[in-house]
């Protein structure tokens, strides 16, 4: 099903990641079974023993740098924006994942995306009608400043960045080395919650289904992102990995709503299954169980068909990873 190109590619993303943070250089990786394409899937299964291996290049420092082109202000706004309640079209239809699939191919790798790369955007189907009552969702990712308030209340756990990833401990990015506990136990303490999985897909898309946060045409400068590569990073929009949260502004909602694309990945409170229900849902929170849960909005190390607000990542919910991080919702 899946090209060998595909899985050389997952193979050598593997090695790169795991070298860049200067343990020992491993063994190429085993074959699997099941290659898993270049989405964010790729990465489930290999779990690090610790955080290190979750850790890119280090060669980012403070992981930013800003170029005249972009103007890093962080604007002041309201700490969490209403959604007001309304329906939406949830999920791809299958000529939208075909295009998710040309998306790839303009890619720096996107040679390597083949026909094939469109199973694994094969998660978004099939698009069916959600009502969502009212609900409010943070405007930003939840920083490292306010998380550290948590810990220090002694209700949320340390991020394990003593383990190399000091650099991510700043206290104007988005925290990281976060499991989806963590993530959920934050949010109860700030007196709210994971947003569900169909919430984020409407905050990112809004009601009219665009294809990312700001409108329907990509714009590398709009977020945080990363590219489909041997190396991961990309730091033309100003940021090599973490920016501070909010300061991509062009890539804002037209509700107000920050970095939904890029930046860090965002656990949501759903547990993921590769297929949507069919037919209507209202306030729809995913399946009763599974293994894993779900991830949104793509990161700094991603590129941009994985940036769209359709689109959809998982892991373990006790994995940590240096690109990963979460916002919070609340009823209304
Ligand atoms: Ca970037
Ligand atoms: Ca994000």
């Amino acid at each position: 099903m899946r090209p060998a190109a595909l899985f050389v590619l997952a193979t050598l993303a593997s090695i790169f990641a795991v070298s860049m943070v200067g343990v020992a250089a491993p063994a190429p990786a085993p074959p699997q079974p099941q290659p898993a394409p270049p989405t964010r899937a790729r990465r489930a299964p290999r779990l690090p023993a610790s955080p290190e291996a979750a850790l890119p290049a280090s060669g980012g420092g403070q992981g930013a740098r800003s170029p005249a082109s972009v103007v890093a202000l962080r604007a002041p706004g309201p700490p969490a924006v209403l959604v007001r309640a309304g329906s939406f079209t949830m999920g791809s239809s299958e000529v939208e994942i075909a295009h998710a699939v040309t998306l790839c191919k303009l890619e720096p790798g996107g040679d390597l995306c083949v026909d094939e790369t469109e199973a694994s955007f094969a998660n978004e189907l099939v698009p069916h009608e959600v009502y969502l009552s009212d609900f409010w969702i943070d405007r930003t990712e939840v920083t490292v400043a306010s998380y550290r308030r948590c810990v220090s209340a002694g209700l949320c756990t340390e991020p394990p960045y003593a383990s190399g990833g000091q650099r991510f401990d700043r206290p104007e990015v988005p925290v990281v080395l976060v499991s989806w506990s963590d993530a959920q136990r934050y949010c109860a303490w700030a007196g709210g919650r994971l947003p569900t999985e169909a919430e984020w897909e409407r905050a990112a898309r809004g009601a009219a289904g665009r294809r990312y946060p700001w409108g329907h045409v990509y714009n590398p400068f709009h977020a945080n992102h990363g590219r489909l590569s041997f190396d991961e990073l990309d730091d033309g929009d100003g940021f090599l990995e973490l920016a501070p949260v909010g300061s991509l502004v062009a890539g804002r909602t037209p509700d107000g709503i920050d970095d939904l694309a890029g930046n860090v990945e965002e656990w949501v409170a759903d547990y993921y299954h590769p297929e949507y229900p069919s037919g209507s849902a209202k306030d729809p929170r995913g399946p009763d169980m599974g293994e894993e849960r779900v991830l949104r909005g793509g990161s700094y190390i991603l590129g941009r068909p994985w940036l769209r607000g359709a689109a959809r990542g998982h892991d373990l919910p006790t994995s940590r990873r240096a690109w990963r991080g979460f916002r919070c919702a609340r009823d209304a």
